[in-house]
């Protein structure tokens, strides 16, 4: 991949010198480039094996930050190329896109419950300013992507097959989310029979997806928004709290340190319900559900991409996807035993 070649064919302010790997996240390949203007600027390179629709994907993107800048918010600013494209397709075929870097404070835990409560009402409010998007519009950037059901279609599939040879390495784990299937799934059966709106959601909304200004840590912007896609509100609050309401990192070796925290989570339902004030009452209702779906389903993934040899998220050692869903096995573990605390928090804030 020519990284450079790929820098140089959006209109930076001065000319790029310096490029580094960046960031933390699972899928697309981040860099930082400075120029010689002294101007910062963050280069991504699109995982085409998981997005197969790049130039769909940059549509959703560039549509969904021009909507939230026309109401007045802040969104990440993407540059065009020289032809006007909102992304560069490579001499290989490989897709990149670039953006300002926003100098803000991006998180992999939460330093205090109010910088949670920060990133819940950044979410909160994406979602909010987005209430009136033309859904219809929007791409399909990964079919079927918070749909529980099929997610355990294919933890099945990856059983059968069995590819790597590991499931022998993972029968607890397996047991237990073919156990959880039916509560796993309820989420889409309300979404099925309409009970709960669709809405625009980010469907990826991990702590370190939003940035936070550096002094006030008040809620700069979202980032990641690949999977802008009609969803349920519950996603996007559910997804915060597996990852961000926990007491132990996604990778945490021992599986017995990962807890709800019930303190993160009071945070973040304040900032959620706070920047998106018009959740109807059931949709409300949804929320603990929506923790418990998005961890059992993020922990199901992780293990049919541990059968099926590590073929979807980054991983730095061969156990990694078997730690991760372990972690999120604990996580879903307490958060049964916990429902009832859940429930309360929501109760005293709604
Ligand atoms: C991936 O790219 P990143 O790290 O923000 C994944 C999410 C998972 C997450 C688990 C497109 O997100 O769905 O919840 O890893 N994104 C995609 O950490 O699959
Ligand atoms: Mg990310």
């Amino acid at each position: 991949m020519d990284i450079q070649k790929a820098a140089f064919a959006f209109p930076m302010e001065g000319k790029p010198i310096t490029c580094a790997r960046f960031g933390s996240g699972h899928i697309n390949q981040t860099y930082m480039v400075t120029t010689s203007h002294g101007r910062s600027y963050v280069l991504q390179h699109i995982n085409r094996n998981v997005f197969r629709d790049p130039v769909g994907l940059m549509e959703n993107a560039s549509g969904v930050t021009e909507f939230i800048r026309a109401k007045g918010g802040r969104a990440l600013c993407f540059l065009r190329t020289a032809d006007g494209e909102s992304c560069h397709r490579d001499e290989a075929g490989e897709y990149w896109r670039a953006y300002e870097y926003v100098g803000g404070l991006c998180m992999d835990a939460a330093e205090s419950p109010e910088d949670f409560y920060q990133s819940g009402l950044a979410f909160g409010r994406f979602q909010h300013q987005l209430s009136d998007y033309p859904a219809a519009t929007l791409h399909e950037t990964i079919p079927n992507f918070h749909n529980t059901p099929d997610r355990f279609r294919q933890l099945r599939q990856a059983i059968e097959e069995d590819r790597s040879g590991r499931l022998h390495t993972c029968q607890p784990e397996v047991e237990f989310y073919l156990s959880q299937e039916a509560l796993g799934c309820r989420l889409q059966a309300m979404l099925e029979s309409g009970q709960l709106p669709l809405r625009v959601t980010h469907n990826d909304t991990k702590l370190n997806n939003v940035l936070l200004d550096p002094v006030t840590h008040a809620p700069l912007c979202v980032l990641d928004l690949d999977t802008v896609m009609p969803g349920l509100a519950a996603f996007d609050f559910g997804d915060s709290i597996r990852f961000g309401a926990a007491t132990a990192a996604e990778d945490e070796p021992d599986a017995s340190k990962m807890k709800l925290d019930i303190g993160l989570f009071q945070a973040f339902t304040r900032g959620f319900l706070e920047g998106a004030p018009s959740l109807t009452p059931q949709e409300v209702d949804t929320l603990p559900l929506g923790a418990f779906t998005m961890t059992l389903e993020c922990g199901s993934r992780f293990l049919a991409d541990y059968l099926n040899g590590d073929t979807y998220f980054r991983v730095a050692y061969p156990e990694h996807n078997l730690i991760r869903t372990r972690t999120q096995i604990a996580m879903c573990a307490d958060m049964l035993r916990r429902w009832d605390e859940m429930t309360a928090v929501i109760e005293k804030l709604r």
